[in-house]
């Protein structure tokens, strides 16, 4: 029994050891870890307000884009900017888009408003600021996969060559003939936050959206 003594403190001093070492190592992983964290957490602090709003409503367009069945209705301006769009999302997925569902409105329209420097969204009768002033740009572009249709042959088919295609009236508006066609988004946003302006972007493919085209 007594020569089992040594062993024992023997074994304790190599756990001990082993103990420390460990120890460092995890130490320094979640040193560096926090440090990580810090980093990141001054990060979203400099990235106040409106960035942190832009970085929502870009999420959310996004997500909502996606999801998106139909592109409902744009509205362009004399000079060809797209300043809004509307669209139709089947959100409780029982098949149909219904303007006025008491809670979830599946038809949302995102308006930008230049003067205002907004981007607001509707639906449901209801209307919000997803970004309440510092949208310096907002360029929404409306394409589509319908190769047949790039007519200048530089690999994009943009909504201008949709409408001057033979599908429907070229009139530099966007009917529902011509939307069907639309399946490429994308939002670019400039937004000032206070001395700098950043630039967010959204892309959305709406390729596989149900009940397009085939
Ligand atoms: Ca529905
Ligand atoms: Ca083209
Ligand atoms: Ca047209």
């Amino acid at each position: 029994m007594s020569a089992g003594r040594p062993r024992d403190a023997g074994f304790s001093l190599v756990e001990m050891l082993v103990g420390m070492a460990l120890f460092a190592v995890l130490g320094t992983l979640l040193l560096g870890f926090a440090i990580g964290t810090t980093g990141v957490a001054d990060d979203v602090r400099a990235d106040s307000n409106t960035s942190g709003e832009a970085r929502l409503a870009v999420e959310r367009m996004t997500r909502e884009l996606r999801q998106a069945s139909e592109i409902r209705s744009v509205t362009i301006d004399d000079e060809g900017r797209v300043l809004a769009f509307t669209l139709g999302i089947d959100f409780d997925g029982q098949g149909g888009v219904e303007a006025n569902a008491a809670d979830d409105p599946e038809v949302l329209t995102y308006t930008w408003r230049p003067e205002e420097r907004s981007l607001v969204l509707s639906g449901g009768g209801d209307s919000a600021d997803v970004l309440a002033g510092g949208v310096v740009k907002a360029d929404l572009r409306l394409r589509s996969s319908q190769w047949i249709h790039d007519t200048n042959g530089d690999g994009t088919t943009t909504w201008q060559e949709i409408d001057d295609s033979s599908v429907s009236t070229s009139d530099d508006q966007l009917d529902a003939a011509e939307l069907a066609l639309i399946d490429l988004v994308s939002v670019e946003l400039e937004v000032q936050d206070g001395d700098t302006t950043r630039q967010f972007v959204v892309q959305a493919d709406m390729r596989n959206r149900d009940g397009g085209p085939a």
